[in-house]
């Protein structure tokens, strides 16, 4: 049962595609948290291009999205799951080329460690990906320096 809870969160999505139409998918999964029960989308980043990392295939497109939401987080996880589901996600192989990847990165100032999710997402701030559109949509939760270490990491503003 999908519980809502009383109080809204703001959760931060990544989000990434790189087979198929990416940036449509992006463009679709947006909407589509925004029709979450108990939920609407705050803020969206723009969209950028960057290369793979720990992973093969085609360039990404990434962006981020801040979603106020009543959902707790283990139904925020399987709505996201849904709609990666709906968006066509094949899961072949670990960091496998993908139709959509939507990622809880921050759940509130929640620190989760289950079996299914690990909340602020382990990998973050080594991630130019995840960084960069973050700090567009929440500058106060990426420090200069976060985005210094990454900077190495290839990534490109597409425009909208
Ligand atoms: N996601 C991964 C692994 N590598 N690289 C880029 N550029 N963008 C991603 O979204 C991405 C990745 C695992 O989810
Ligand atoms: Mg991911
Ligand atoms: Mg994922």
């Amino acid at each position: 049962m999908i519980e809502i809870r009383r109080s809204p969160v703001t959760a931060y999505i990544g989000l990434g595609a790189n087979l198929g139409d990416a940036r449509g998918a992006v463009q679709t999964a947006l909407d589509a948290l925004g029709k979450l029960p108990g939920s609407r989308v705050a803020a969206a980043s723009p969209l950028y291009r960057s290369a793979p990392i720990d992973a093969s295939g085609p360039d990404y497109v990434n962006a981020a999205a801040a979603l106020e939401t009543r959902l707790s987080a283990p139904d925020l996880l399987a709505a996201l799951h849904a709609i990666e589901d709906v968006a066509g996600r094949q899961r072949p192989y670990r960091n496998a080329p993908r139709t959509l990847d939507l990622d809880l990165l921050l759940y509130g100032d929640a620190r989760i460690q289950s079996a299914r999710l690990t909340v602020p997402h382990p990998r973050l701030r080594e991630r130019a990906f995840a960084l960069r559109p973050l700090a567009d949509i929440a500058p106060g939760l990426v420090a200069p320096q976060d985005l210094a270490r990454v900077a190495g990491q290839p990534i490109e503003r597409l425009s909208r």
